[in-house]
């Protein structure tokens, strides 16, 4: 495996120039541009660059329009509803987060629900908007069934991520953002890449047994993380995602898809809560002597300290070299009858 070193702005200009090349309009790639950029630069290889070529399949298939406008209305005061007319994700969690901002901080909580998008990207991004407004952001969705509940070899569950943010007054929020799968599909693709084994319980072969060969676990299924416990959570992110939005199940994701290897159509749900209103004036100072607590005791770390000190670095960061050949190859012309997503 070889890498090859870029700075920020090289990425973005990458990213930029092979969305547009393949028919987004401007707010759909910077959209999308913030998106990748902003996994790259925290450190979160398996959800920025290595998505491109997933999204410009997407785009050349036909399945997600990159000029989508989405739709944002409120269905009551405190139920903010996005259409996102069946464009990728990025755009219409933006348009929709100020919107869920307001009804939190007036009435206490707001709620989202973004339904006819295609998500294909880590959750933090939609969370800490909200707590760097001073709200506690709580976002979940599904995928495609990938993963047995517990006790099973079947799967029905997504790796049906959750992200929850905690805004600090003069510190980064407290975040966490994770797959309910072992792992997330994407590490054991990029394992899978590397040459790499992962660890058992991520997953079983084809035949139902353990393995830690990612190849394998990739033609079988993956284990929920946490037992019977994470499978409760990823049961719940489902009915969350799809039973309270009204989008897809991860089952009925994969029969909608077109399989062209990008992202399926989905809901996403996303909570905003404003602890100004539901524990009074005092909340931060009482949270902070907690997180003092918490952070007294060795051998711990808050979750979303290593990204964004990962953030913070202005190094080079360095990008699988095969990859980067497929997205300049994907930036170039290809042949009309190639490049069916194209207007
Ligand atoms: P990880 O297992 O890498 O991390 C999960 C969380 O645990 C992070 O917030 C991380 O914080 C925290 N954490 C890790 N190690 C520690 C530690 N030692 N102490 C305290 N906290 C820790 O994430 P996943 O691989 O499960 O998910 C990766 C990404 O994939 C996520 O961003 C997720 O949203 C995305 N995803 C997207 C999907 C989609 O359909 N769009 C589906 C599935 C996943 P830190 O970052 O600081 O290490
Ligand atoms: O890593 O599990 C994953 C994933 C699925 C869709 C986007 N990321």
């Amino acid at each position: 495996m070889a890498e090859i070193e870029l700075s920020l702005a090289e990425i973005e200009s990458l990213v930029e120039r092979v969305f547009k090349s393949n028919g987004c309009d401007d707010s759909n790639t910077e959209a999308l541009v913030r998106t990748v950029v902003s996994a790259e630069r925290d450190g979160c290889i398996s959800h920025g660059l290595f998505r491109v070529p997933g999204y410009v399949a997407s785009l050349r298939s036909r399945k997600v329009d990159g000029k989508a406008e989405p739709q944002v209305s409120k269905k009551t005061p405190a139920l903010i509803q996005v259409d996102g007319k069946s464009g990728f994700a990025p755009l219409a969690i933006e348009r929709g987060i100020p919107e869920l901002a307001s009804a939190a901080k007036l009435l206490g909580i707001g709620i989202m629900t973004i339904r006819n998008s295609h998500h294909f990207a880590a959750l933090w991004p939609e969370v800490e908007s909200l707590a760097s407004q001073q709200l506690i952001g709580i976002a979940c969705l599904n995928y495609m069934p990938v993963v047995a509940p517990f006790g099973g070899k079947a799967p029905l569950f997504g790796t049906n991520p959750i992200a929850f943010a905690w805004p600090r007054e003069n510190n980064t929020p407290l975040v966490f953002d994770m797959a309910t799968s072992a792992m997330a599909q994407g590490e054991v693709q990029i394992a899978d890449r590397d040459g790499l084994s992962v660890p058992l319980g991520t997953g079983l072969d084809a035949h139902g047994n353990m393995s830690t060969n990612p190849r394998d676990i990739l033609d079988g299924v993956l284990l929920p993380f946490g037992g019977y416990k994470g499978s409760a959570i990823a049961l719940m992110v489902e009915l969350l995602a799809a039973g309270a939005t009204g989008d897809h199940f991860s089952y009925e994701a994969e029969q909608a898809d077109n399989c062209d290897g990008g992202p399926p159509p989905g809901g996403e749900l996303i909570i905003a809560i404003s602890p100004e209103v539901t524990a009074g004036p005092d909340w931060s100072r009482h949270c902070e002597d907690f997180f003092t607590r918490f952070e007294a005791i060795d051998g711990t770390r808050l979750p979303g300290m290593r990204r964004h000190r990962l953030r913070d670095g202005t190094e080079n960061r360095c990008v699988n070299d095969l990859l980067l050949e497929r997205i300049e190859q994907l930036c170039r012309p290809v042949a009309q009858n190639d490049r069916p997503g194209l207007a």
